[in-house]
């Protein structure tokens, strides 16, 4: 019987992490990943998988690392012997990169390059490909629209400095040392995983405390903002494509569209039998110092060489987000009460 292969997840708790992660145990693959101290659980999104193996001969795998401890990595990339590293690992909040200027350029940028580090070292005696987790943040400014793989990076914040950073060293990894290593360009993507202080999670979120008495106004900052929005869950397979690919290579994942958040609003909003006007207020601590203000990118050459489409349309995303996090405030309200009977 041949050996499973063997994956390693930087990021495996965070929304993309566990997507690609179901995916991987779904393909038979082995699945380890690295997770950092915390003094609380922060395996919510992962824990389902142990009780749930989706074969028989797949496992999951956690360890404790750190993007920051290079020599973690190498130890762990040197135990475990994985065929594929997908780096999902960051600091990835735009405006918090703003107060965490350095600690975001360590992890999210220096970070890769321990990755990378790791990998080169094992790459000498078993070859190993790479994913790294690029952004269309670094378009930032945005030099052309659409935004394609030739589209010049204009970084707007230190979280896109860092991807930025990271991108040019992955291909250089790639042509300096023939390591097998692809950037995924990929556009806003979301779900009902999506960590909640990014805008559409925090809409959704707000829209069903909001319908059932949990919380009264959500504040936000600039509503004008337009984003190419898609949904997590198939981007996943779009990382892992590319590793499955003959040659390594850069690829834009988007949907091709873009919608304003006033537009997610309306439909999140809509959903729960709101509007929207009547809760929402604008808090300018939320306001980036620079603003990446539209976002569109085209996905051609994924279609043509991976043969990856999104199908998720914008208006089902805000809907299946909204319409779990109803069930979710639902849950929380009927907690509320029952607390308040027993005490
Ligand atoms: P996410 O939910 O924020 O997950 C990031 C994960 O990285 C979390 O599990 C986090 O651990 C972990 N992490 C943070 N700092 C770490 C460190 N120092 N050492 C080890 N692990 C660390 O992000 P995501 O939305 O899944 O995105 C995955 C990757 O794609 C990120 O690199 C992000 O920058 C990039 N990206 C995301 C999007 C998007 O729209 N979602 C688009 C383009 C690129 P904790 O759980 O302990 O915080
Ligand atoms: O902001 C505006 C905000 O934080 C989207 C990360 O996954 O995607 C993500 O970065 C827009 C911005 O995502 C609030 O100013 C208004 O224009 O949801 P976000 P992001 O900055 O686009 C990229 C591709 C990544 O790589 C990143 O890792 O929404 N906005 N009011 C707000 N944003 C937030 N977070 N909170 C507000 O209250």
């Amino acid at each position: 019987m041949t050996e499973p292969r063997r994956a390693l997840i930087t990021g495996i708790a965070g929304q993309d992490g566990s997507y690609l992660a179901e995916l991987l145990l779904s393909k038979g693959y082995e699945v380890h990943g690295i997770i950092r101290r915390s003094s609380s659980f922060t395996t919510g999104r992962i824990d389902h998988l142990y009780q749930e193996p989706h074969q028989e001969h797949s496992k999951l795998f956690v360890h404790f690392g750190d993007l920051a401890d290079g020599q973690c990595l190498t130890n762990l990339v040197q135990e475990i012997q994985p065929d594929e590293i997908y780096n999902l690992a960051a600091q990835s909040h735009v405006r918090i990169s703003f107060d965490m200027p350095l600690y975001t350029h360590d992890i999210t940028g220096a970070g890769a390059l321990r990755i990378l580090e790791a990998a080169r070292q094992l790459n000498k005696t078993k070859p190993v490909r790479v994913y790294q987790a690029s952004s269309s943040e670094m378009f930032g400014d945005v030099l052309e629209t659409p935004q394609t793989e030739a589209t010049p990076f204009r970084p707007c914040s230190p979280y896109a400095c860092a991807k930025v950073f990271a991108f040019h060293q992955t291909v250089n990894y790639r042509e300096a040392y023939g390591l097998f290593a692809c950037n995924g360009i990929l556009f806003n993507h979301e779900s009902p995983r999506r960590g909640e202080q990014f805008v559409t999670r925090k809409i959704t979120r707000a829209a069903g405390r909001i319908r059932e008495g949990l919380q009264e106004k959500l504040y936000l900052g600039n509503l004008e903002a337009k984003r190419d929005w898609g949904y997590a869950k198939e981007y996943v397979e779009a990382m892992w494509l590319m590793l499955q690919h003959d040659d390594p290579n850069d690829f834009v994942i988007a949907t091709g569209e873009t919608h304003s958040i006033r537009e997610f609003l309306d439909i999140a909003f809509e959903s729960v039998g709101l509007n929207w006007h009547d809760y929402v207020e604008i808090d300018p601590q939320y306001y980036r110092p620079t603003e990446v203000n539209l976002l569109l990118g085209d996905a051609s050459k994924a279609k043509d060489i991976l043969g990856w489409e999104p199908q998720m349309t914008f208006r089902s995303l805000a809907q299946l987000m909204a319409e779990s996090d109803l069930q979710l405030a639902v849950n929380e309200r009927l907690v509320r009460e029952n607390s308040n009977t027993l005490t």
